[in-house]
């Protein structure tokens, strides 16, 4: 048994392995189905695509777990913003409008994300019974920062535009709250068996406003999740020597290290959870023995404790399916 959901569950000590972003640009499939749909948000909402798009990558590797393919960014498309993905720029989001965002109907949103909810079905139905079915949403930080544009150019905060701004970033937080735990119920509800929580630019955040802006609104997620019997993953991506406070606060089930993360340390100070990732995405770009060299550092340290073999953040476009196949042939015999 190497279901992530018996991980979680029961912190096992076993071999597992999946990995972000495993669905999508690196695969000549994919790219062949997104070549004939141009329109991102219209394929995420297409049920038997999306499903199809999930399935891609197990019927390739056998991999352990599937994740939905969908995007963070699909919560505020149905909370009332246009979202756009343009090719080599990454995602754009219209004005955020705080009368519409407060104005949104928990009927109407759930509505407009329902062909999520029936991929998640279909794909619970063509999936091996021991193999998790992964559902994600993008932690309230993170999707604030693509919502109201927070982000400059060179991936930094633009701290003035979130200190001057006119909004109410509290009662917007416990808004998104709300409208993320009707999402992940629903979710639930079609058949999902973990929920990962991508907090991607939690690394933003500046130090003195952590506990506001990324512990705090993970926490509330997490013991809604706690509440519906399902296990949480959460990737407070980029926050450092924080993780061990994020992991006392939050208590999530698993949580997904970044690739600046020192296994060693994360072994000693990320106590009664289940770790996952870490290797560098980076790393499948370079020499086999580079790559696999990255990821004994992992599988050695981690052996006698629970574990699920993951990166430190998404599979690149640029990286071979072939690399993928040797890096996980490599983790199975290790
Ligand atoms: O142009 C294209 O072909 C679209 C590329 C693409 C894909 C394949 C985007 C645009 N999103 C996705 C799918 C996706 N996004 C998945 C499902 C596939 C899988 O994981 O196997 C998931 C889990 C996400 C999550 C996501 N979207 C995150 C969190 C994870 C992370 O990488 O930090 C974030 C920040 C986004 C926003 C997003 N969506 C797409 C882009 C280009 C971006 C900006 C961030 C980026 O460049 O990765």
């Amino acid at each position: 048994m190497n279901s992530v959901k018996e991980i979680l569950k029961n912190k096992v000590i076993c071999k597992s392995v999946w990995f972000m972003r495993q669905a999508g640009r690196y695969l000549p499939e994919f790219r062949e189905i997104r070549s004939k749909n141009k329109d991102f948000i219209k394929l995420c909402l297409n049920s038997e695509l999306s499903s199809l798009i999930t399935l891609q990558p197990i019927k390739r590797f056998n991999l352990d777990s599937a994740i939905i393919f969908s995007d963070i960014l699909m919560v505020p498309y149905a909370l009332g913003q246009e979202v756009d993905f343009t090719k080599n720029f990454g995602p754009r989001l219209s004005n955020f409008d705080q009368n519409i965002f407060f104005q949104n109907d928990k009927k109407k949103f759930t509505n407009k994300l329902d062909p999520i909810y029936k991929a998640i079905e279909i794909t619970r139905n063509n999936l091996d019974r021991e193999k998790s079915l992964i559902s994600f949403i993008g932690a309230p930080w993170t999707l604030l920062i693509y919502m109201l544009n927070l982000k400059t150019n060179k991936n930094e905060l633009n701290l003035l535009k979130l200190q001057k701004n006119n909004y109410n970033l509290s009662e917007i937080l416990e808004e998104l709250i709300t409208y993320l735990c009707i999402h992940l119920k629903n979710q639930i509800n079609a058949g999902a068996d973990v929920v990962q929580i991508f907090d991607s630019w939690a690394g933003l955040i500046p130090s003195s406003d952590i506990a506001r802006y990324c512990l705090l609104p993970n926490l509330k997620i997490v013991e809604f999740c706690k509440r519906e019997n399902i296990p949480t993953i959460c990737f407070p991506k980029g926050i450092k020597e924080k993780y061990e406070e994020f992991n006392r606060m939050v208590k999530p089930d698993g949580i997904n290290l970044d690739s600046e993360i020192d296994p060693i340390w994360a072994k000693s100070k990320l106590k009664n959870v289940v770790l996952q990732g870490g290797l560098n995405p980076n790393l499948l770009l370079k020499t086999e023995r580079e790559m696999l060299d990255g990821a004994t550092k992992y599988i050695q340290e981690f052996k006698d404790i629970p574990y699920i073999f993951n990166l430190g953040h998404g599979l690149l476009p640029e990286t071979d399916p072939d690399k993928v196949k040797k890096l996980i042939k490599f983790y199975r015999n290790f």
